[in-house]
């Protein structure tokens, strides 16, 4: 090749480069800190903690946890199965279904892709049957008018989606449909904010569909919807360089890193939210193991659609237990917390003392043990989720939601929220 032509072609792979969302590598010291924050996790395999993301997050980064990490698939196939076919005998699965949603099932399946598994047999199609069904259902709640809300969320909606699609199973025509609206008309918008995690979920799912084609005539609606979703992601940039918050900032990234160039734009967001997520990783704000779980993708220059054809030979560091600290204990101090609940008659406000270091679950508890609060919480995949308090249940599309006083909503739960000395904290029940 002439000299000139070769530096042209240079330029111009270059210059679409800087157009592309690249991630570049953070310090491996810093992931293996953060693979190794789920080691213990897979040690929890009774059904309540089983968390298929965790093992899809490990299959999609730069790590591995060995037969730690066998026994853990061994352990979800067991569950899912067993639940599958208790059902088949029966023919009534109800059990299965508060046992495991929709979203739950289309993890498990997403972690069958990731040891490079198609869902087969008599099984892995009633898998699929139910998720279909799931979607069917869904689609019923949200109406022929678009007018109403499917039961769980559009986050779950499109994971589904996505969990068939890579699975190479079709969709019906109408449940695509159904995204496509709401992400045209913004139907998922919550309390007026943009949830970019619903977004960047929609955007994967349909760029798994459009890479798919199943059906020629949906196309261009689906590259218009992945259009005007990297648009808003993109407009929902921070200063500091987070898409949203900090916590969608993974699930943006994975969605903009399958987007083809589409400007330089792009490429310096990209550059910019990698910063402030390995600013966050290194102020130890990556704990919770769902929020690690969508991370490592990203870390490995990875994301849930890669999927669809998986490289299960790629490969990975072994992970090692973290040594634990041995420095001496410090004196233990005592802080005051203010816990305030106006949503019931008649409000409460009491200060509570904790040790420092106290999540917002062990202020709770504590209040719980003095007397005059009572809470309960129902787990989920991103730890306890806060369901009643004062004996006040919540109700249908409304939720506990958890702030710093006077007005600003936490980004963690309870369980992972560790509250200031002299901290308000208030619970109140809102709608979404
Ligand atoms: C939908 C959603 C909600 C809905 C849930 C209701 C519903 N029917 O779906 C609403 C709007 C009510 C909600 C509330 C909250 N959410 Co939310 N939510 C999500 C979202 C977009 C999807 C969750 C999901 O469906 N997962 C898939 C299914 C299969 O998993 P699952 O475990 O069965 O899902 C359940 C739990 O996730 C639970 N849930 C939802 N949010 C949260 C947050 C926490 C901390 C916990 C423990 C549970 C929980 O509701 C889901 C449905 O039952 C995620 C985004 C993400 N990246 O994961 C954020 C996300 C998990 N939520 C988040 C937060 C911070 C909250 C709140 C704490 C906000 C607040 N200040 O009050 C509250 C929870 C307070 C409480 N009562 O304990 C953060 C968590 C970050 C972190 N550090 O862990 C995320 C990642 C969003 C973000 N980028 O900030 N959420």
């Amino acid at each position: 090749m002439e000299p000139l032509k070769a530096l042209l072609l240079l330029s111009g792979v270059l210059g679409a480069l800087a157009e592309l969302c690249v991630v570049p590598p953070i310090h491996s010291q810093l992931v293996e800190k953060l693979g190794q924050h789920l080691l213990p996790w897979m040690d929890r395999i009774s059904s309540e903690q089983l968390n298929p993301s965790i093992y899809v997050g490990l299959r999609l980064s730069s790590l591995q946890a060995g037969t730690k990490e066998d026994l853990y698939l061994h352990s979800l196939k067991l569950n899912y199965q067993q639940c599958l076919l208790g059902s088949a005998s029966s023919n009534d699965n109800s059990d299965c279904q508060t046992k495991f949603s929709a979203g739950h099932l289309a993890l498990y399946l997403l972690a069958l892709r990731a040891n490079c598994e198609f869902v087969q047999s008599r099984k892995g199609d009633r898998l699929v049957s139910q998720l279909k069904w799931f979607l069917e259902d869904e689609k019923k709640a949200i109406g022929h008018n678009h007018e109403g809300h499917p039961h769980s969320s559009y986050y779950q909606y499109s994971l589904s989606i996505l969990a068939l699609c890579v699975h190479q199973k079709r969709v019906h025509d109408s449940v695509v449909g159904k995204l496509l609206y709401a992400i045209e008309h913004d139907h998922h918008v919550r309390q007026g904010h943009l949830s970019v995690d619903t977004e960047a979920m929609a955007g994967l799912a349909f760029t798994c569909l459009e890479r798919f084609v199943f059906n020629p005539d949906l196309r261009p609606r689906i590259t218009m919807a992945i259009d005007k979703v990297r648009e808003k992601i993109l407009k929902a940039q921070t200063p500091e360089g987070n898409f949203g918050n900090i916590y969608s900032t993974p699930l943006a990234l994975q969605f903009l890193m399958t987007s083809p160039a589409s400007g330089v734009e792009l490429g310096t967001a990209c550059i910019k939210a990698r910063a402030s997520l390995q600013a966050s990783i290194q102020d130890g704000a990556f704990q919770n193991p769902l929020m690690i779980s969508q991370l490592l993708p990203v870390l490995n220059q990875k994301t849930y659609l890669d999927l669809d054809f998986p490289d299960c030979q790629a490969p990975r560091v072994m992970l090692v237990p973290a040594v634990e600290d041995s420095s001496p204990a410090h004196i233990p101090e005592v802080i005051s917390v203010t816990l305030k609940v106006s949503s019931v008659l008649p409000p409460y406000k009491q200060t509570i003392s904790v040790l420092a270091g106290s999540s917002l679950e062990d202020v709770l508890k504590m209040a719980q043990n003095i007397g005059g609060f009572t809470y309960r919480t129902q787990p989920s995949l991103s730890g306890p989720y806060l369901t009643s308090v004062l004996r006040k249940e919540v109700g249908d599309r409304e939720f506990w939601q958890l702030l710093r006083d006077p007005d600003t909503p936490l980004l963690q739960g309870i369980a992972d929220y560790k509250p200031q000395n002299g901290e308000t904290i208030e619970l109140r029940l809102v709608s979404w």
